[in-house]
C-alpha cells in the first residue's frame, strides 16, 4: 500500500492516474483503471460534446468508483465540454495543452477538483494560485503533446516551488519509475502509454503491437516548428512530416499533415500513415495485460524497489 494526499483528495486506493489520451481513453480503459483502484481518466481530444457524454455515461455503467475528464484545450469544442462537466458533475478535471485559468472558478464553485497538466515550474505555481487541486508535471519523455524538460528535472523543482501535491508524468511504466518519482517528492503519478498496452484499452492492435515492438530510441518528437511539438514513434508518416519540416513548410501545411492522424493509428490500425503517439518508455512495454495486474505489479515493484534501498548499508 502506498498511499499519499492524492488517496485521500480523489478518493481513489492507489495514487496512479490513467493519462487521458484522445481515442484511447474510453470507457472501457477509463472504468477498468477506476476499478482498479486508480483514477480512470476520460479524454476528450477534439470530440463533440455528444460523443463525450455517451462515453460518460458509458463509463457510468461500468464503474462506481470516482472517475475524472481531460480537457484538451487546443479543442475548439473545449468551452462545451467544460460545461458539460459542470452538468454532469464530474468530479475531476485535468487539462492539458495550455492554461485553464478561466475555467478554474466555474469548476470549482460546482466542487470539481481541478488538476493541470503543465510543463514547466512557472505554470505550476500559475495554476496553484489560480485554485488548482494538484498538479500533473509532464517530462518530455511522455507521449503526444510534449514540453521541452525531463520529468527527473520538473518534478524536484516543482515540489520545491507548490504545496499541492505534484503527480508525475512521462516515462513511467513500472514501479522502478514510480519509486524513483515519489523519491524526487512527488505524491502520484500518471501513465499513460503502459495503460494503451492494457486487455481493456480499445485501441486497434496494430498500435499497440507498434508500442510492444518499439525500442528506446524510436520516439521521436515532430512539430516543434508549429508550436505544438508532438512524441510519436518513427514511421513513414513522422518521416515524411520530419522531411517538410527540415524544407520550412509552413504551419498550415504540417497541420494538414498531421489532422486526423491520430484517429487512422489508433481506431483504424494504420500505423504507416497515422500517428503513433506513444512514450519513450514504450522499449520498456512487452506485453499486454489486464489494468488490475498493471496496477498491481507497479506498486508491488515500487515497494520492493523502496524495501531493496532501505537495504543499502548507507552511512551519515
Ligand atoms: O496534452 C497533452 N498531450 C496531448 S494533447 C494531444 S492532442 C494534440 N494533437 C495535436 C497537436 C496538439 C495536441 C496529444 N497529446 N499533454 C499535457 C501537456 N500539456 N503537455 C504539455 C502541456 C502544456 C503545454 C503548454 C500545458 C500547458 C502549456 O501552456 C502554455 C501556455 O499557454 O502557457
Amino acid at each position: 500500500m502506498i498511499n499519499s494526499r492524492l488517496c485521500q483528495l480523489l478518493n481513489i486506493k492507489y495514487p496512479i492516474v490513467q493519462g487521458g489520451m484522445a481515442w484511447v481513453s474510453t470507457a472501457e480503459l477509463v472504468a477498468a483503471v477506476s476499478n482498479a483502484g486508480g483514477l480512470g481518466i476520460l479524454a476528450a481530444g477534439n470530440a463533440p460534446v455528444e460523443i463525450i457524454k455517451n462515453e460518460i455515461d458509458k463509463t457510468r455503467t461500468l464503474t462506481n468508483k470516482t472517475f475524472g475528464i481531460n480537457v484538451m484545450l487546443l479543442s475548439p469544442f473545449a468551452d462545451e465540454i467544460i460545461n458539460l462537466v459542470i452538468q454532469e458533475r464530474i468530479p475531476v478535471v485535468t487539462t492539458g495543452a495550455g492554461n485553464p485559468g478561466k475555467y478554474m472558478d466555474m469548476l470549482k464553485a460546482v466542487g470539481t477538483k481541478i488538476i493541470p497538466v503543465v510543463p514547466s515550474t512557472a505554470l505550476a505555481k500559475r495554476v496553484e494560485n489560480l485554485g488548482a487541486d494538484a498538479v500533473i508535471v509532464e517530462g518530455t519523455e511522455a507521449g503526444g503533446h510534449v514540453g521541452e524538460l525531463t520529468t527527473m528535472v520538473l518534478v524536484p523543482q516543482t515540489v520545491d516551488v507548490v504545496k499541492i501535491p505534484v503527480i508525475a508524468a512521462g516515462g513511467i511504466a513500472d514501479g522502478r519509475g514510480m519509486a524513483a518519482a515519489f523519491a524526487l517528492g512527488a505524491e502520484g503519478i500518471q501513465i499513460g502509454t503502459r495503460f494503451v498496452c492494457s486487455e481493456e484499452c480499445t485501441a486497434h492492435y496494430n498500435y499497440k503491437n507498434s508500442i510492444l515492438k518499439a525500442k528506446d530510441r524510436d520516439s521521436v518528437v515532430t512539430g516543434r516548428s508549429t508550436g505544438h511539438p508532438v512524441r510519436v514513434l518513427k514511421n513513414k508518416l513522422s518521416k515524411e512530416y520530419e522531411i517538410l519540416e527540415k524544407k520550412g513548410a509552413l504551419t498550415h501545411e504540417l497541420e494538414n499533415l498531421g489532422a486526423g492522424k491520430l484517429r487512422d493509428s489508433v481506431v483504424n490500425g494504420d500505423t504507416d500513415n497515422g500517428s503513433i503517439m506513444a512514450g519513450q518508455i514504450s522499449g520498456l512495454i512487452n506485453d499486454i495485460k489486464s489494468c488490475n495486474d498493471i496496477i498491481e505489479d507497479i506498486i508491488h515493484e515500487a515497494f520492493l524497489t523502496f524495501k531493496k534501498l532501505g537495504e543499502l548499508k548507507i552511512e551519515e
